[in-house]
């Protein structure tokens, strides 16, 4: 039985769309799965609606037709505008995403309720070790009489797990095998018909400064490259690289084609990472999506200072390349570091197209295997209940 059912999650856009996409994933997935009720505050709604159509920008506080409720916040609302938004309803879950801090106001609300709320703090997903050892624990606030836990997305059944929906295996396999959804994905993205042998890359990347080579080694291969680019910075540096793409969106050079995409509802995003061969992917959602999809996918992950993205890389890297076969883990793990280093990356890509046919079978592996894991909603789900029934000094 569930007893915490009104859950506010937090989440503040700092940059592209990783925060917003997270949080909007867990939110919908809460609403439609649990007998939750989820408010989610988001502090800047045009970004918001670019990955959802439905979120009307201007408005303060509205009702999805999920039933998410979605309030606009600021770090510097004050107790009363805070008390219109919370219209008597305080919530028994609050989620922090990714350490956005909440507003002051929020906060001195907590201390006042009868029964205070549990504060999560969702953190950022990583395969580093450490991250086993500090899912979940507790952090007292150093003044307030209040308690924030961390919790860890991650690869291993000793962290929070990854974002999955219920049924999302079966509905990935239902449009991989419909001859009717892809047509309809691509009528929708304005992209034409391709020959059966065609290549399909989804590149969703920050930058590369090696790119012209590449692409010219793509208009080189015996077989057709249909090379699909969704809006964003990627595009952008193609489109001053090549102002022709600009006329039509697209253009053809020996056997690639290279096509700018309109920016997608987040389902749509999904779809496309399921119909194409490989996903070039960034940040942390697309990570986790590419995932899902079960096919060949290449990380791209935000730069750091120090470094430090390419320790997350490595992480990641150990635990996905175990039980890959023969000669895959040397030639996968050249052409990710060239595309996380801006090194050359003609010679590892033609190396690693000679192993495609394994790539395709590891990518669904990898699929089969994460999703035998309990899914991030759900652990969360069961962590609150276990904290909101037991003393809130109880750990775990
Ligand atoms: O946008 P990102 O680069 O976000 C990143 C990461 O979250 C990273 O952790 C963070 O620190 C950094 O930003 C600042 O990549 P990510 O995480 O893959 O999120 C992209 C989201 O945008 C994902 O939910 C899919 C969605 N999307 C669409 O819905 N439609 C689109 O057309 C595109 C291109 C993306």
């Amino acid at each position: 039985m569930m007893t915490a059912r009104h859950w506010d999650i937090f989440c503040s856009v700092i940059d592209n769309f990783g925060d917003i996409g997270v949080c909007w994933r867990l939110a919908r997935q809460l609403q439609t799965e649990y007998p939750i009720q989820v408010r989610l505050w988001v502090d800047d709604l045009p970004s918001f609606q670019r990955i959802c159509s439905e979120v009307q920008p201007t408005k303060v506080q509205q009702r999805l037709t999920n039933g998410v409720e979605v309030i606009a916040w600021s770090a510097s609302m004050t107790a009363a505008s805070l008390q219109a938004e919370l219209n008597n309803q305080s919530a028994d879950v609050v989620i922090e995403a990714f350490g956005c801090e909440l507003p002051a106001a929020y906060v001195a609300d907590m201390t006042q309720r009868g029964r205070q709320p549990l504060w999560v703090n969702l953190e950022y997903l990583s395969a580093e070790s450490w991250v086993e050892s500090c899912h979940a624990l507790p952090s007292p606030h150093p003044q307030l009489a209040l308690q924030k836990y961390f919790f860890f997305p991650g690869f291993s059944p000793k962290t929070g797990g990854l974002l999955r929906e219920s049924g999302l295996r079966q509905q990935i396999n239902q449009f991989q095998q419909s001859p009717v959804q892809p047509t309809a994905l691509l009528n929708a993205l304005g992209i034409t018909e391709t020959a059966e042998d065609t290549l399909k890359l989804c590149l969703f990347a920050y930058s590369h400064p090696r790119l012209s080579d590449w692409l010219d080694a793509l208009a080189q291969m015996d077989h057709q490259v249909l090379c699909l680019v969704p809006a964003g910075v990627f595009a952008t540096e193609l489109l001053q690289r090549y102002p022709e793409l600009g006329a039509t969106g697209s253009m053809q050079r020996g056997q690639l084609r290279l096509q700018l995409l309109p920016f997608m509802d987040q389902a749509e995003f999904d779809q496309l990472l399921w119909w194409c061969d490989i996903n070039f992917v960034r940040g942390e959602d697309s990570l986790i999506r590419a995932i899902w999809a079960g096919a060949p996918f290449v990380w791209q992950l935000y730069r750091q200072q120090e470094q430090a993205h390419m320790e997350k890389l490595n992480a990641f890297w150990q635990q996905y390349q175990s039980d890959m076969p023969g000669s895959l883990p040397q030639v996968l793990h050249a052409f990710w570091l060239a595309w996380n280093q801006d090194a050359d990356l003609v010679q590892p890509w033609l190396q690693l197209l000679t192993e495609l046919a394994s790539w395709r079978q590891h990518a669904r592996q990898w699929q089969e295997q994460q999703s035998q894991q309990s899914d991030l909603a759900k652990n969360l789900v069961r962590f609150v209940e276990k904290k909101f029934i037991l003393p809130a000094n109880f750990t775990q």
